[in-house]
């Protein structure tokens, strides 16, 4: 399978799903910095994803998936014995999807398009910088609880794509002092070898 990919961005959540299952990936690096977007060897990236976006998993026969909450869970299906997504059509898959589009639309479209853009102005910065903090708010006080991931004990593809948003946070300015629990729960999930293993493979600085 082929990920299409740009160092650091959404497209590290599936990378490090991957790296947690055991599967091997071709990467195919998307250079999102001009207009089209190419790939690393200079092709229109339009042609495999008309949005334009990362991530996208080509399979093994062609056929390409996009949306990375989409993306994630196939992987997980592909390796059920690791444990990353509960069985489809049971309850806690419900919830791992809840999670997963709380991620989607409350945080990593709140960060990505508008703190990355400073021409979006000033208002609209502090604008999502507050709509950030409430959510960031939500999923501390949920860590606090005691669960050291997000559906339990257990590391899933919902924990590879909050890690991927919220490590932005630097980035930004988006201030976590007040989210120890979330802090806490970054430190432990940048710990994970397979974590490290994808962030290294793009050139990340990892935790020493
Ligand atoms: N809905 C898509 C959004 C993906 C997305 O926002 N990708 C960003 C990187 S984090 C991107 O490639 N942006 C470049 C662009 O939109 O031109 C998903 O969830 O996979």
């Amino acid at each position: 399978m082929k990920l299409y990919y740009s160092a650091g961005a959404c497209s590290l959540s599936p990378h490090i799903v991957a790296a947690e299952a055991g599967i091997a990936l071709e990467l195919v690096r998307v250079n999102l910095g001009k207009t089209p977007h190419t790939t690393a060897s200079g092709t229109d990236f339009s042609a495999v994803n008309p949005n334009g976006y990362v991530p996208v998993l080509e399979l093994d026969d062609g056929q390409l998936l996009t949306e990375g909450p989409a993306i994630v869970q196939y992987l997980a299906d592909e390796k059920p014995e690791c444990g990353l997504a509960p069985a489809a059509g049971t309850l806690a898959r419900t919830r791992l999807q809840s999670w997963l589009n709380f991620i989607g639309t409350e945080l990593h479209k709140m960060y990505s398009p508008w703190l990355f853009h400073a021409e979006y102005g000033e208002q609209a910065q502090t604008v999502a910088r507050g709509k950030i903090a409430e959510r960031l708010g939500f999923v501390d006080r949920h860590l606090a609880a005691g669960s050291p991931f997000l559906m339990g004990e257990s590391f899933t593809v919902a924990d590879a794509y909050l890690f991927t948003v919220v490590s932005w946070s630097k980035l930004v300015d988006v201030d976590l002092s007040d989210f120890a629990a979330l802090r806490a729960y970054l430190e432990r999930v940048g710990r994970r070898p397979a974590v490290r293993e994808a962030m290294v493979a793009e050139g990340l600085k990892v935790h020493a």
